[in-house]
Formats: structure tokens, sequence, C-alpha cells
């Protein structure tokens, strides 16, 4: 099974002199222990991805955009949004779509989400459609449920898809519960294991072609705890926000999914 480790550097580094460094660091981590079966991917803001993709050529490390349009137009009257022809065009050959930011500060809703992911697909771009609970639902015991009706976007698309078979190599799912998400707080490994079986196996019961979905896990992963998640047979990787920004403990994270 595949794992990977993919930074999700958010609204960050705050110059292109920093993004520059960033990158440098990165490409001079030593990589020759990764098995070739982790793969690394970085996702940096809009304005740096033709940039950043650019300077990782031929590093191994892959480009992801944090977010496309819901237009389904390559190109248009759309102030503001970035097209997965776009994106794909600069580089990028992921997007991360549904982050709980997107979510909750852009008012990100199920239909928006089938459309962003459809666009995606049908420009090559692979999606890694991220979803949690929030502290409340944690409390109340929703996990499962919220997390199958986030998941019922795939279910959507599976449904739209001439050829749901593109899943199999395009999709990725991370979970990160939005309690966990940047706060230092996690779930324990046994928590994460149960739910990312739920998830597996409701996205086996869309389509056979998810059965081998990656599920990632995310929130507040970091140098220290990554080896006891990447010590579950059912989590795939992680999906890493604050400690991507240092190139040290992102690789440091990704030798505990190696
Ligand atoms: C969750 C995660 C990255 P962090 O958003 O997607 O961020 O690792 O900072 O909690």
């Amino acid at each position: 099974m595949q794992a990977w480790v993919i930074g999700n550097w958010k609204q960050n580094p705050a110059t292109q002199h920093a993004v520059n460094a960033l990158v440098n660091d990165l490409k001079q981590t030593d990589r020759t222990c990764l098995a070739p079966s982790c793969r690394l991917m970085v996702a940096p803001s809009t304005i740096h991805i033709a940039g950043v993709s650019a300077q990782l050529q031929g590093s191994g490390i892959l480009c992801a955009a944090q977010d496309i349009s819901a237009h389904s137009a390559s190109t248009g009257a759309y102030t503001g949004d970035i097209s997965a022809a776009q994106a794909f065009d600069a580089g990028a050959r992921w997007s991360i779509l549904g982050h709980s930011e997107r979510r909750e500060y852009h008012q990100e809703d199920h239909e928006t989400l089938v459309q962003k992911t459809q666009n995606a697909l049908s420009e090559q771009l692979g999606v890694i459609f991220c979803i949690g609970e929030s502290q409340q639902q944690y409390d109340d015991k929703q996990t499962l449920e919220v997390l199958s009706t986030q998941l019922d976007v795939i279910a959507d698309v599976v449904r739209r898809l001439d050829d749901p078979t593109i899943l199999s190599t395009q999709l990725i799912v991370a979970y990160e519960p939005v309690w966990a998400i940047g706060t230092g707080k996690v779930p324990t490994v046994d928590e994460v294991s149960a739910t990312h079986t739920h998830i597996k196996h409701t996205l086996a019961g869309y389509h056979n072609a998810l059965a081998n979905t990656a599920v990632l896990y995310g929130g507040s992963v970091n140098a220290g705890n990554a080896a006891d998640f990447a010590a579950s047979r059912v989590i795939d990787g992680a999906l890493v926000g604050g400690a991507s920004l240092k190139a040290e403990s992102f690789m440091t994270i990704a030798q505990a999914f190696a």
C-alpha cells in the first residue's frame, strides 16, 4: 500500500524569499531512506504553485493546489478563482478539496464540493478530499455519521462519472477532526483507526475502484507523534499543516510512514 505525506502550507510562508528557502531546504533533505511507496507532496498558496512546482521538478516531491474553482470552465469571468486547468498548467497534479477551513470560511457545501471534485478530475487533477467532525459532534459521538454525510460527495461523483475507475488513482481521503486542526490535540490512534476503517468500508461500498483508497490522518501531526499514527495499518499517511513548514519536521514525519 502506498503511503502519502502531504504538506498543506495554507496561507504560508509570508514571502517569496521564505517560500524559496523552504523549497531549497526540502530539496536538500536526504530522501534516499524513504521507501519508493512513500510519496511526498506539498500544497503551496495558489500564487506560489508555478514557482514551487518548477523548483521541485525532478525531486520526486509533487505539488498540489489548496483549492480550485467550482466553475467548470477553464477560463472566464470569475474574479479570484483558479480553474482546475490553470492549476494543472501551473504544475499542480492534485488538489485539496473540502478542507474544514474552506468549509467554514467559504461556506463550501455538498454541491460545491461535488462540482469542484468533478472539475478537478476532468482536468486530470487528483483530489485529496478532506472530511472531519467538529468538537461538538465528537463529544456527541456523531463522528461516523458526520463523515458518512460528508463522503456523500464522493458517492455523488461516482454516480456522475462516466468512468469511476479513474478514482482508483485520483482520490485520496484525509480524515481531519476539526478540533485537532492546529490545536495540538489529537485523537488516539485507536480512535483514528476505527474511523479510517469506517471510511474505507464506506468508500468500498460506493464502487470497487475505491476499495484501496488511501486514507490519511490530519490534525496536529508532528515529528513527535507521526510514528504512532504510522504504526496503524489503516492510516495510509498524513496531511500535515504547521509541521510541514519546516523541512526537517516534514521529513521526520515522512520517514515515520516510509
Ligand atoms: C489540518 C492540518 C493540515 P495542522 O488542517 O491539513 O493542519 O497539522 O496544522 O493541524
